[in-house]
């Protein structure tokens, strides 16, 4: 006996659920590009590493990063800024590779975005105990295109609140393949990844990685 594909569909891709005001979780949306990306992901890596960046404060963080696209975000003592070169190599940051554009333009549209062209893509990664602290993202030039970001590997528990310090925090899990596209009102929500639990995922192993699309300038 064979399951009627619509059911199959359903259930390996469910609806898209409303996280808050703009904001929408496509519930394993990318999964079936996870494998591609992350084959691009690893040919990224190799020419601009993950580092461990410093906050403004003299802190270092605990998730690893990196980018690719025509700039790339970096923190260091001296404050946060997009830069088309990355300051470890003195090269300009990888292009953005055409797999990543389409899986961020195919979630944008997806959840009511339909000409969002990403000129960033923000590669974080995280082993256990890793987390970021609750910050909102406004680094970038114009605030009124959507944030689409990509879950691979283990899952996280990832907190948001609203566009003030002490709204209250919302909790949910962002799992292999998922994709969060952030725009409208919650394009300024308060968010945060909670310290990563130890485990092994088949594809990543020991790490989750989110890929982060912007358009930054
Ligand atoms: C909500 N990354 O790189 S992705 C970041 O899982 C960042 O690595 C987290 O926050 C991570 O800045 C969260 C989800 C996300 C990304 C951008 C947002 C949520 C957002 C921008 C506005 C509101
Ligand atoms: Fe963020």
């Amino acid at each position: 006996m064979s399951t009627p594909d619509l059911f199959r569909d359903l259930a390996t891709q469910p609806e898209p659920m409303r996280l808050g005001d703009g904001a929408w979780l496509l519930p394993r949306f990318a999964c079936d590009r996870a494998e591609a990306v992350l084959a691009t992901l690893a040919d990224i890596l190799r020419q601009a590493p993950l580092r461990h960046m410093q906050t403004p404060g003299g802190c270092t963080m605990t998730v690893m990063m990196s980018c690719c696209g025509d700039r790339g975000w970096h923190s260091d003592p001296s404050g946060y800024r997009y830069t088309a070169v990355d300051p470890l190599s003195g090269r300009r940051w990888p292009p953005l590779p055409p797999v990543f554009a389409a899986v961020a333009a195919a979630a944008a549209e997806a959840a009511g975005y339909p000409a969002f062209v990403a000129d960033t893509c923000l590669i974080n990664r995280y082993v256990a105990g890793a987390k970021l602290s609750p910050h909102q993202d406004r680094d970038e030039r114009a605030l009124c295109h959507p944030i689409v970001s990509l879950s691979l590997g283990l899952p996280a528990r990832f907190q948001f609140g609203g566009p003030r310090r002490r709204d209250p925090l919302l909790r949910t899990t962002l799992a292999h393949g998922d994709v969060v596209v952030w725009g409208g009102a919650s394009r300024l929500a308060y968010h945060g990844v909670l310290p990563l639990d130890a485990g092994h995922h088949a594809l990543t192993g020991s790490f989750r990685y989110n890929l982060s699309f912007r358009r930054a300038g």
